[in-house]
């Protein structure tokens, strides 16, 4: 398997309740090196641009305003498979569903405010990094 990057995105409600640190923790436990990090207070209109992909649904203004609520943490994931890796310790996107030991499991307070985002595919990976951070900031 190769070593890939992926974006991720510790979403207000963790940040608010100080959570940064014990997502990171899981994220390193699962062999997942963070290559580039910074704490950001996104505008709804930037919110809304990162999330265009789902612009005809029915939460996106929620969406929006929440990922605008308060600070977010946005990084830059290193290692094998680092999407599916993620994803994996990421846990599904309903709370309710997410498996033992994953991050939503533990954390998440709803499906619209589920602590984490993380790429999907590794071509969008590629996009949602370069929504972010220069190349310059990602340090390998
Ligand atoms: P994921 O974040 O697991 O990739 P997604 O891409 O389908 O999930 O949706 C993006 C975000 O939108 C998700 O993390 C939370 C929100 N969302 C998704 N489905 C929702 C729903 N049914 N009600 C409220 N918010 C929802
Ligand atoms: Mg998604």
């Amino acid at each position: 398997m190769a070593i890939t990057r992926t974006l991720s995105i510790i979403k207000p409600d963790a940040t608010k309740r100080n959570l940064t640190g014990a997502i990171n923790a899981k994220f390193e436990a699962a062999g997942l090196r963070i290559v580039a990090q910074k704490r950001i207070h996104l505008t709804k209109a930037q919110a809304g641009k990162f999330y265009e992909v789902h612009k005809a649904r029915p939460f996106y203004d929620e969406l929006c305003e929440f990922m605008a609520s308060e600070p977010v943490v946005v990084q830059v994931l290193e290692g094998e498979n680092a999407v599916a890796k993620n994803r994996e310790v990421m846990g599904a996107t309903n709370p309710a569903e997410a498996a033992e030991g994953t991050v939503r499991k533990e954390f998440a307070l709803s499906i619209g405010e589920n602590s984490v985002h993380g790429s999907d595919s590794d071509e969008n990976a590629a996009i949602e990094i370069a929504f972010f951070f220069a190349g310059i900031e990602i340090v390998g």
